[in-house]
């Protein structure tokens, strides 16, 4: 098994150091308007440090397209890798909430609205999406993409972050908690909760590159299925790891009575399933044409990280 790969390692590196950047300017900004405790609550949620997986997928789709070539590391990319992450880490603030998944840890420092409150981290969760808006609009300026592409590349990633993508599986999760799903129910829900703004990172890279429907196709197949292989590895590593390790409260899933790939399936049969999607968004590059070995290892770490 590739897990953790150099390959993979060393894009999540560039991603992390590219998008860190982009995040530290935007933080500078949301401390000056709406500056004050909001503006410290968005910069705390934009600093605190994560894997930065979705902009290594945006980084690695994009040059797999063909984006970059010939032109040395345009900075472009790294803010729609940017946009990306803040509609990630929008979503991760609210699903701390006491009303959602009620956490006080998250990427191993307190979460926002313990560090705040929870009316200072409903607000910054919500501020960050037009915040995600425009760092994707700087990007698109940057990259030069054509006017008539930017508006596929808004819709896209607002799609997966809305009702029949982010949102609406998040919505699903919760209402189902207690409840005892079928499998297919349930995959249904890592789609859109997990699955969807990881499928839209892969797109975007794509159509960032100006790559023609089937390659941003082909793409999206992929993070699809990597998508899905996320959420199945996030159960497993709930359910094995530790707070430390993880930076969140382990265990969290048995808590709450959520129905998972391991209440379902069980650790083993859990992580076969993670690796056989793992193995189908490898095969969907290679049967697209797409070879990238950045991107394979990706799918490799995804399924077998440790955190
Ligand atoms: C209004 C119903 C409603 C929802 C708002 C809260 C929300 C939107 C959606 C929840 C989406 C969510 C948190 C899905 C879980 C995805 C997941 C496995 C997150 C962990 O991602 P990592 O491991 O975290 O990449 P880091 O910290 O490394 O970025």
């Amino acid at each position: 098994m590739r897990e953790e790969s150099s390959e993979a390692l060393a894009v999540l590196a560039e991603a992390r150091s590219a998008t860190e950047a982009r995040l530290a300017y935007r933080a500078d900004r949301v401390r000056e308007v709406p500056g004050g405790r909001d503006g410290a609550a968005l910069a705390y949620a934009l600093e605190t440090p994560g894997k930065r997986v979705r902009p290594a997928l945006v980084l690695a789709s994009y040059r797999a397209a063909g984006g970059g070539e010939g032109e040395g590391a345009n900075p472009g990319i790294a803010a729609v890798a940017a946009a990306v992450e803040i509609v990630h880490t929008y979503s991760l603030v609210h699903d701390d909430l006491p009303c959602m998944d009620d956490d006080a840890q998250r990427r191993g420092r307190p979460t926002v609205h313990v560090r705040f409150d929870v009316p200072t981290a409903t607000r910054a969760g919500f501020l960050l999406v037009p915040v995600a808006i425009q760092e994707l609009v700087s990007g698109l300026g940057e990259l030069r993409v054509p006017v008539a592409a930017r508006s596929r590349l808004a819709e896209r990633l607002l799609e997966a972050s809305g009702v029949l993508g982010m949102v609406g599986g998040q919505w699903l999760d919760l209402a189902a908690e207690g409840a005892e799903l079928a499998l297919d129910d349930l995959a249904g829900i890592h789609r859109r909760k997990t699955g969807a703004l990881i499928e839209a990172a892969c797109a975007l890279g794509g159509l960032a590159a100006g790559a023609g429907e089937p390659v941003v196709e082909t793409l999206a197949q992929f993070g699809r299925d990597v998508g899905i292989a996320f959420q199945i590895a996030d159960d497993v590593l709930d359910a094995t790891g530790t707070s430390e390790e993880l930076g969140k409260t382990a265990g969290r899933d048995a808590t709450l009575a959520k129905a998972t790939y391991v209440s379902l399936l069980g650790i083993d049969r859990a992580r076969q399933e993670a690796r056989r999607y793992g193995a189908n968004a490898r095969e969907t590059l290679r049967a697209g044409g797409l070879r990238s070995a950045t991107l394979e290892a990706l799918a490799d770490y995804i399924v077998e990280r440790r955190s």
